[in-house]
């Protein structure tokens, strides 16, 4: 029989879950409540504000005029754009507009990145962002994600070409994500852990669900466009076909880097995106795709890797820079490198 009345420690466990929010997490993550502390819980509860009007918006998606589909114009990536990504490019800029917050926003759909003259002497941050993750998903109804980093400002950006954010990963102060999924789902980490909430519609609160995820040290998935296997180098072929041959692997891909990602974080195993023949250095964006991502893989336990190089470690030469990228569980990630190695090998014999 079911305990209606649950022992008072798990209602209290119970309460004390349903009142751990967003912003309140991030403040107990930095143990303090000191201007920097303050400043990244504001900025974290802003980026939920800009995921809860991307999610409202997206839920409604197929009945309202103009919201789906493409604008027809072409990003700086050369890529369609779609409504959805208009509109979410926009909101984290009003989002943080009047925040006092940041005082510049870099994403995937502005060339350059989008200054808030009037915050730059209080506000010390730069947010860098991928709006909509995986857009080609949206007129489906399957999931999508926004991807984040926040960055101290370095030094001044005099000529605006914000030299000063091509630098490592490791200079990321935080970094997220929002999985547009059955549930909104908010994944962050401050450098001390990897924590997801959920969005509860009810109190329009992202509610604590996961503390300290671990990503497993081996997992089964491996998730990657096959359709690309004859524009691969030999190493990622070699990969394939191991998994192919060998038995406990099996194939997830959807479309989105964040659907991807979030099922490897829980379940363990590997993403990949490796370079083509067109695009040599594969399709994802390091700075607001790529390196938020090694970051929270990391704090996990896991591994995010160019093929050669640790992503974190990998210096832009420009904003839009696209990486390689083998990330998720250490063994997984060990074994495609192993492959990529074994081939530079064989060319250095040769
Ligand atoms: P986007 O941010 O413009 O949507 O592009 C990135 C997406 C990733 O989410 C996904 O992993 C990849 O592109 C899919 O690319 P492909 O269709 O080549 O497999
Ligand atoms: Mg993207």
């Amino acid at each position: 029989m079911v305990d209606a009345y649950p022992q008072l420690t798990d209602r209290d466990t119970l309460l004390d879950r349903d009142c751990t929010t967003l912003s309140r997490h991030v403040l107990e993550q930095l143990h303090s409540f000191s201007a920097e502390a303050q400043d990244l819980s504001a900025i974290m509860t802003r980026i939920a504000l800009a995921g809860k009007l991307i999610a409202r918006r997206l839920s409604r998606a197929g009945l309202m005029e103009g919201v789906l589909g493409f604008t027809g114009d072409t990003n700086v990536q050369g890529e369609s754009v779609k409504r959805m990504d208009v509109y979410a490019n926009e909101v984290f800029i009003s989002v943080f507009k009047q925040s006092g917050l940041v005082c510049r926003l870099a994403s995937e759909e502005m060339e350059q990145p989008y200054y808030i003259p009037e915050n730059c002497p209080i506000g010390r941050y730069t947010l860098l962002y991928d709006p909509i993750d995986g857009s080609s998903n949206v007129d489906i109804n399957i999931n999508v994600g926004s991807i984040f980093a926040i960055r101290q400002q370095e030094g001044e950006d005099t000529d605006g070409q914000a030299q000063d954010l091509l630098q490592s990963g490791r200079n990321q102060l935080a970094a997220g994500y929002i999985l547009y999924g059955p549930s909104t789902m908010l994944v962050y980490s401050i450098g001390n852990g990897v924590h997801s909430f959920v969005l509860d519609p009810s109190l329009g609160e992202f509610i604590l669900a996961d503390e300290n995820i671990r990503i497993p040290e081996h997992g089964p998935i491996y998730s990657v466009n096959e359709g690309n296997f004859w524009q691969w180098e030999e190493s990622y072929r070699d990969f394939i076909r191991y998994v192919h041959r060998h038995e406990g692997y099996t194939a997830r891909y959807g479309g989105a880097l964040i659907g991807d990602f979030h099922r490897i974080l829980y379940q363990g195993g590997v993403f990949l995106y490796p370079g083509t023949g067109k695009q040599p250095d594969g399709k994802l964006r390091l700075l607001y795709e790529a390196s938020p991502l090694a970051f929270l893989v990391e704090q996990a336990g896991g591994r995010a890797s160019t093929g050669t190089q640790d992503i974190l470690d990998f210096v832009p030469d420009r904003l839009h820079a696209r990486v390689p990228l083998i990330i998720g569980s250490k063994n997984d990630v060990a074994l495609v490198e192993s492959f990529v190695k074994e081939r530079i090998r064989e060319k250095a014999v040769l």
